[in-house]
């Protein structure tokens, strides 16, 4: 079953948007299977955001993931990366459409409010960032056959 990792960015803690992001994925039939409340170190979001390493924008992404806390994710399901991000609509505010929660609450873009795996490799190193593996549970819903 595929797996992914979402974390709700230091603007989503900050304006008490948690509790509203997660309904977004759980009302999507997503299935949550591990999630805190994480003070990020500048080492973990350097090797978080590695891809965007020497783009104008990687030390100012790094200073704004690390600003305060974040609360970081795994959730499971098909197609889950694919989905999750729909959900979270497009990384720039002027583009996220209504419906998405970039699109329903973001209005700059580094303040995106969520963070998405864009790819199986990328979920497996980000999860293996901020998860040990005694940390992701396995559990079944009577709801999971309606899905
Ligand atoms: P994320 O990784 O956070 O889920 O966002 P994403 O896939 O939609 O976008 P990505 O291209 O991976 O960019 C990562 C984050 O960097 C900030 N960003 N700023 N100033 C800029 O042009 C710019 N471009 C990206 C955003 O916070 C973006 O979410
Ligand atoms: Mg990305």
């Amino acid at each position: 079953m595929e797996r992914t990792f979402l974390m709700v960015k230091p603007d989503g803690v900050q304006r008490g948007l948690v509790g509203r992001i997660i309904s977004r994925f759980e009302d999507k039939g997503l299935k949550l299977i591990a999630g805190k409340l994480v003070q990020i170190t500048e080492e973990q979001a350097k090797r978080h955001y590695a891809e965007h390493e020497g783009k104008p924008f990687f030390e100012s992404l790094v200073r704004f993931i690390t600003s305060g806390p974040v609360f970081a994710m795994v959730w499971q399901g098909d197609d889950v990366i694919t989905l999750s991000r729909m959900v979270i609509g497009k990384t720039q505010v002027t583009e996220a459409l209504p419906g998405t929660i970039r699109g329903d609450f973001a209005a700059h873009t580094p303040f995106n409010l969520i963070h998405g795996s864009d790819s199986l490799e990328s979920a497996e190193r980000e999860i293996a960032n901020f998860f040990e593996p005694h940390e992701i549970l396995n559990y079944s819903r009577s709801i999971d056959p309606w899905i």
